[in-house]
């Protein structure tokens, strides 16, 4: 068996473990949204845009808005947006408690989500 000297071996697996938590923090965290969570709104109508940390998959993220109701509606967001960015247009929205459902999948291969809450006066 050859013999590997511990001396090299151990800063490898030292750098290796150190490395690890980075790589796997690389998935989607949002940098900023609007409407920002908690905000109050004077409009029906709203654009939506999600910016986050790092790409994320369009066709596999998903977007809901959730009513004052409970009603739930699937938003379909621009084909177009920004690499790290879900943006979406939402109408007709009547006064009351709302919460935008995020779920997007990072290229990393992770999925995050999150909501966000918000009212329209
Ligand atoms: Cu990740």
């Amino acid at each position: 068996m050859p013999s590997v000297p511990r001396s090299s071996l151990l800063p490898s697996l030292t750098a290796l473990l150190l490395a690890l938590p980075y790589g796997a923090s690389a998935h989607a965290i949002i940098v900023s949204s609007q409407p920002v969570s908690g905000a109050t709104i004077d409009t029906s109508a709203i654009a939506i845009r999600l910016r986050f940390n790092s790409r994320i998959d369009h066709a596999r993220s998903r977007l809901k808005l959730r009513a004052p109701d409970g009603a739930e509606q699937v938003l379909t967001p621009a084909a177009d947006a920004p690499a790290d960015e879900i943006d979406v247009e939402a109408k007709a929205l009547s006064p009351g408690a709302w919460h935008l459902q995020w779920q997007v999948l990072s290229v990393d291969g992770h999925i995050t989500r999150g909501d966000i809450p918000f009212n329209v006066r």
